[in-house]
């Protein structure tokens, strides 16, 4: 039986942290029941009413889903934000798997208004296993403006809590050839489901269940290592989209991508999950443990600094249901440029809005073969269209389906996605910092006004 839905009603709105002892005023994305998010059972529509309650204009992404190009929550002229105060209907044909939602709107991101997307599909539902929704952030106490002005100021004096320390280090991914450019900003604090490991979520699970770990890394700035610890867990999901299991204890995750992992506690006890900051010792994290089992404090330094996030687990990925094996028709070639000073980053040698539109036709194969000239790792998000990775530094793959990859420092990363969405698309770093100095372009298909 299929019912109507009546829509949800998402917030955005206004709210209070507190982090490292002291409140913080962050923004959010609500749902009625006051959680962080929405979560649609299977076969469910995104019927979504969202409400402005921000105090600002503003436009939410539903980063990875697939809807009509004038529902994607992208400020183009024709689908322009949302006044303050104003509402939104959405309405659209939903995606299974792990997706967030985030503001599109200048540096809204960087101050939390990120949430979860989850949409359940009918096997993981039958399996009835138990599932934690994670989303990773980065928090600085200072505004964005103050931070991007601190990254494009002309000199090269940064406080201590607001710029790089301009050192940079070695690439350890086996990817680059000089020395890798780490994590542009240092943060106040990073955040797992909003809190430190000062006080972090602590997920109740019996002994030998599998349990779900659904980690959204909605950093602004931020690539991470998962550190399962002394658990072992299976990636079964990329980006919402099944892979081919691949276990481990450590995987990277860069910003805006999802990791889907499948793990089980061995014993009674109390066992961290920590998200590590890469190149740093920095870390957040939660606690998974057994019912009763004591919960100690976890450092939020590590022992050790983490190496750079690299493709070790995309060289390893292969979607579950890959796209269909037909030749390419078009590639764009999308040369990624740019450094650090002065703060300016590129696509095709262009900075947006002044970027050079790429024009493709409804039905095309279409590659895109990114090469990255600069000493910085981007991830590169596709809007609209689930891509698959096809070539790491020419070396080709069957790879993940996803929305969202990595192009490391001097690598080369080929994708190919079918256009199959008529409309205009953003194609951009998801470094929010790189993105709004410029490494953003369009792709339209042709015919599209
Ligand atoms: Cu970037």
């Amino acid at each position: 039986m299929v019912r109507a839905q009546t829509p949800v009603r998402l917030t955005a709105a206004t709210r209070v942290l507190e982090v490292n002892g002291k409140a913080a005023t962050v923004f959010g994305l609500v749902a009625p029941g006051g959680q962080s998010g929405l979560t649609f059972a299977p076969g469910q529509r995104f019927s979504v009413t969202l409400d402005n309650q921000s105090g600002q204009d503003t436009i939410v992404h539903w980063h990875g889903q697939l809807p009509d190009w004038r529902q994607d929550g992208f400020p183009w002229p024709q689908t322009p934000p949302i006044a303050a105060g104003a509402t939104k209907p959405y309405d659209f044909k939903l995606i299974p798997g792990t997706f967030w939602m985030h503001s599109h709107q200048g540096l809204q991101e960087q101050q939390l208004m990120a949430a979860p997307l989850i949409v359940q599909d009918a096997a993981s539902r039958a399996a009835d296993m138990q599932e934690e929704v994670v989303l990773l952030h980065d928090f600085s106490f200072k505004s964005p403006e103050e931070l991007m002005r601190a990254l494009t100021r002309p000199t090269t004096s940064m406080g201590s809590t607001t710029a790089k320390d301009g050192g940079g280090m070695s690439g350890m991914g086996g990817m680059t050839t000089g020395p890798a450019d780490l994590n542009d900003i240092d943060f106040d604090a990073y955040l797992a489901n909003d809190r430190t490991l000062a006080d972090p979520q602590t997920v109740r699970a019996a002994i030998g269940q599998p349990l779900r770990l659904r980690i959204i890394n909605g950093a602004s700035s931020t690539n991470f290592w998962i550190d399962l610890g002394v658990l072992r867990g299976q990636v079964i999901a990329v980006d919402g989209h099944d892979v081919v299991p691949v276990a481990g204890r450590r995987f990277p995750i860069a910003m805006a991508q999802r990791l889907d992992i499948v793990v089980r506690l061995p014993a009674a006890g109390a066992y961290p999950v920590f998200a590590q900051v890469e190149g740093k010792s920095a870390r957040t994290g939660f606690v998974l443990a057994t019912g009763g089992a004591h919960v100690p404090r976890f450092s939020a330094t590590a022992a050790s600094l983490a190496p750079a996030v690299d493709l070790s687990l995309e060289t390893k990925l292969s979607a579950v249901v890959p796209l269909a094996d037909r030749p390419a028709d078009v590639t764009l070639p999308m040369v990624l440029g740019g450094d650090m000073r002065p703060y300016r980053w590129s696509l095709n040698g262009r900075v947006w809005p002044d970027d050079a539109v790429s024009v493709i036709e409804t039905g095309q194969r279409v590659l895109i073969d990114m090469i990255n000239h600069t000493g910085m790792s981007h991830p590169m998000h596709l809007h609209g269209h689930a891509f698959q990775v096809m070539a790491i530094n020419t070396t080709p793959i069957v790879g993940a389906l996803r929305d969202t990859v990595l192009v490391p420092p001097r690598g080369r990363v080929l994708i190919a996605f079918d256009a199959d969405n008529a409309g205009r698309w953003a194609l951009h770093c998801h470094n929010l910092y790189h993105m709004a100095a410029g490494m953003m372009t369009e792709i339209r298909y042709a015919g599209v006004v």
